[in-house]
């Protein structure tokens, strides 16, 4: 009860951490005698972990004597970009060790346990769903990026108007919500028929982010990217999954990818190979089917608006039919200002 009242602390932290790109969300705190005497979190990729920011927050090193760490991520045993943690508890004298779950990352998993224990620290693994880490923990488990499909429609089910041009269906709360999707994604996918309708920025603009979301373009012919300039520029990387290579110098951020026949597995394959390990597709319609089909859609995020569009207007999902249903979990529902969001989960 206690314990998981500290974790609950300590994965609060851990969500402030929302620029570590493929590292994973960690929040440690350390407690004596039911006392908080530091939280730290992971606050960027690259930067040092939620333990040793834990403990930087202390008033004295002193202090971790004796004390109980509670960290919803186990604590790393490797030398990376830095020393391993579970070492540095043990230095501090770190007595007790509650841990939210074990690192699925096989350069971790069950290695942190160990040196604590060795060097005679008490741990105990809760295995508590804090909601952490989806997609890393969907990553080291099926070695493929986690793939969310998003679209927004109208209440007949419509994604555009009749012609082909840019329909606003949402209003400014759902779009911050989208916003918000994007920035925990690694790369956010759209195809060119969504490129030429809606031209889209692909980009988080509601934080600066160090590490913003790859904007990931599907099309034909490389040249297409031309026309949108702004996919461009320096705002994140671009990569460009084209049938075929560039024939002129582009910008450093931007990176073509050549094979006459993309598919989504490909993609998905291609992506898990460079350690992405969460797709946003964004659209078109037939994208968004091509995924469905070939069983690559992990999550959904759709929203509602109270709109009717009619006539030709292109529907949500549409292409090549499926042998079986897919089943997804009871949706959480919510109300963004008058439009409806709903997200659920492969079951
Ligand atoms: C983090 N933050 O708070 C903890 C992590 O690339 P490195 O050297 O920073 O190591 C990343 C790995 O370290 C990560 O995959 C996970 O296994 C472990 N723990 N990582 O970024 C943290 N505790
Ligand atoms: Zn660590």
């Amino acid at each position: 009860m206690i314990d998981s009242k500290f974790m609950q602390l300590a994965a609060d932290a851990a969500r402030k951490g929302t620029d570590t790109w493929s590292n994973p969300q960690v929040g440690a705190v350390i407690v004596n005698q039911h006392q908080t005497l530091a939280v730290g979190y992971h606050h960027q990729y690259g930067h040092r972990h939620a333990e040793i920011d834990a403990l930087s927050q202390l008033d004295e090193i002193s202090q971790a004597k004796g004390a109980t760490m509670y960290v919803t991520l186990e604590p790393c045993s490797h030398y990376g970009k830095t020393p391993p943690c579970a070492k540095r508890l043990a230095e501090v004298g770190i007595a007790r060790v509650v841990i939210g779950q074990l690192d699925p990352n096989p350069i971790v998993s069950g290695k942190g346990v160990r040196i604590l224990q060795d060097h005679g620290i008490q741990v105990k693994v809760l295995n508590d769903s804090l909601g952490l880490n989806v997609a890393y923990n969907f990553f080291y488990q099926y070695q493929r990026p986690l793939v969310t499909l998003k679209y927004a429609m109208s209440l007949d089910g419509k994604t555009n108007g009749p012609k082909n041009e840019r329909t606003m269906l949402t209003a400014t709360a759902a779009q911050q919500d989208v916003q918000q999707l994007r920035s925990r994604q690694q790369a956010i996918l759209v195809g060119e028929h969504t490129l030429s309708v809606d031209d889209p920025r692909l980009t988080v603009r509601t934080s600066e982010m160090v590490f913003p979301p790859i904007r990931a373009v599907l099309v034909h012919h490389v040249d297409e990217i031309e026309r949108h300039r702004h996919l461009l520029d320096q705002a994140a990387p671009t990569w460009v999954f084209s049938e075929t290579p560039s024939t002129r110098e582009l910008p450093v951020n931007v990176q073509v990818f050549t094979d006459p026949h993309w598919t989504p597995r490909g993609i998905v394959q291609f992506l898990a190979n460079k350690g992405i390990q969460s797709l946003l597709v964004e659209g078109g319609s037939h994208l968004q089917a091509d995924f469905i089909a070939a069983n690559l859609v992990d999550d959904v995020v759709i929203y509602v608006a109270p709109k009717m569009l009619g006539g030709t207007g292109l529907p949500a999902a549409i292409g090549q039919s499926l042998t079986a249903q897919t089943h997804f979990e009871k949706p959480t529902i919510s109300l963004l200002g008058s439009d409806v969001r709903i997200q659920t989960r492969r079951v």
